[in-house]
């Protein structure tokens, strides 16, 4: 058992990459030594499904145990800092980059060159070096909005095509986004904001739009269902999420806004002073594989994917046809910025009475 264990992780992880240590701790969890199973700890911040599919896929490869927690990016960011002199953690899987680069900065992510690197989109590769490789790409994403077709034509609108629409009185009521605070979609969109309108301006369209919101929920993808089922005229999410809606077959209409739109360079990061962290670099090196990249794609995710060598699923929105702006990460993922932004949003929208 032990060898198969072996023979199938060679599949999928480079030799020279898996170290004595997690060697012995396969050999654990094959058997040799049933007392203390391997295991590693995953907050996972993409969604459930994909969270779901990477254990059982890892878990079967490797016969290493995975215990996942699923939670936002900015529950999780804020978890490794509550944890911080305890980590309870191993690895952070998924989530847009921002919050990943805030943890890197503050020291609660460690630092990891992987080989595989050299495999990765220049993009992905830029979201490392500017952590000091203490996070890494996994994939990538563009923000939109979102409607539900059906509410829109009872209401005899005409189809929002641009962010400076969603401001407009016929969107009163009708629109859902997440809390920056806890989503990492959602500060996506405050960063975005700010860059393609200069800061002053972003911050008076996000209080017009805070007129419009109907709820402020805690996941980012949330608004992308509540659009599916109708219970909001118009989400703004990523287009991939949205797209997972209208793909299930939900009267959704993705938009990539007039303006242009910002976009997320999801990421991994290895949690500073993880319990395991032979079995972390395992995970870790195994995300990076072009086969471990093709199962978001495989439970309906469609961002693209970060390895040259994965597929980009058909359906993805063709980030190539958008008006993308050169979102700087490093300044909009620096725990100054990111910090100053969630306490400025917090005292100047959302506390505004609607
Ligand atoms: O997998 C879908 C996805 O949108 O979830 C991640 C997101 O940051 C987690 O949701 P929150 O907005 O609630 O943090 C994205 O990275 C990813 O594309």
């Amino acid at each position: 058992m032990l060898r198969h264990t072996r023979r199938r992780l060679a599949d999928h992880l480079r030799p020279a990459l898996l170290s004595a240590a997690a060697l012995s701790a396969l050999a654990v969890s094959a058997g040799a030594a049933p007392a203390s199973a391997a295991e590693v700890v995953v907050y996972c911040s993409v969604n459930e499904d994909w969270c779901r599919e990477a254990v059982t896929s890892f878990e079967r490869q490797t016969g290493i145990k995975v215990l996942m927690t699923r939670k936002s990016s900015g529950e999780v960011y804020a978890q490794l800092r509550a944890e911080k002199d305890n980590p309870k953690a191993d690895v952070w899987f998924g989530g847009s980059g921002d919050p990943h680069l805030q943890a890197a900065e503050e020291g609660l992510t460690e630092k990891y060159q992987s080989t595989k690197l050299e495999d990765l989109y220049p993009w992905a590769v830029k979201q490392a070096e500017v952590s000091g490789y203490r996070t890494v790409g996994i994939y990538m994403g563009a923000l939109g909005f979102g409607y539900n077709k059906d509410l829109l034509a009872q209401r005899k609108l005409t189809p929002p095509a641009c962010w400076s629409d969603l401001v407009k009185k016929d969107f009163a009521d009708e629109i859902q986004v997440a809390d920056p605070n806890s989503s990492g979609t959602a500060y996506t969109m405050l960063a975005t904001m700010v860059q393609l309108m200069g800061e002053d301006a972003a911050f008076d369209y996000l209080k017009k739009l805070h007129r419009n919101v109907n709820q402020y929920t805690k996941s980012g993808a949330a608004p992308a269902k509540a659009a599916a089922q109708g219970e909001t005229m118009t989400a703004i999410a990523f287009q991939h999420d949205l797209l997972v809606e209208a793909k299930a077959g939900a009267p959704v209409a993705i938009v990539a806004p007039c303006e242009g739109t910002g976009y997320e360079i999801g990421s991994m990061s290895l949690v500073k002073g993880a319990r395991n962290p032979e079995t972390a670099k395992a995970f870790y090196e195994w995300a990076l594989t072009p086969d471990a990249q093709a199962l978001g794609a495989k439970a309906r995710n469609y961002q693209i994917p970060s390895n040259s060598g994965a597929a980009i699923p058909p359906e993805s929105p063709r980030v190539d046809k958008m008006k993308l702006i050169a979102y700087d990460f490093a300044r909009y993922g620096s725990s100054a910025e990111r910090t100053r932004l969630l306490a400025k949003w917090d005292r100047d929208v959302k506390s505004m009475s609607r």
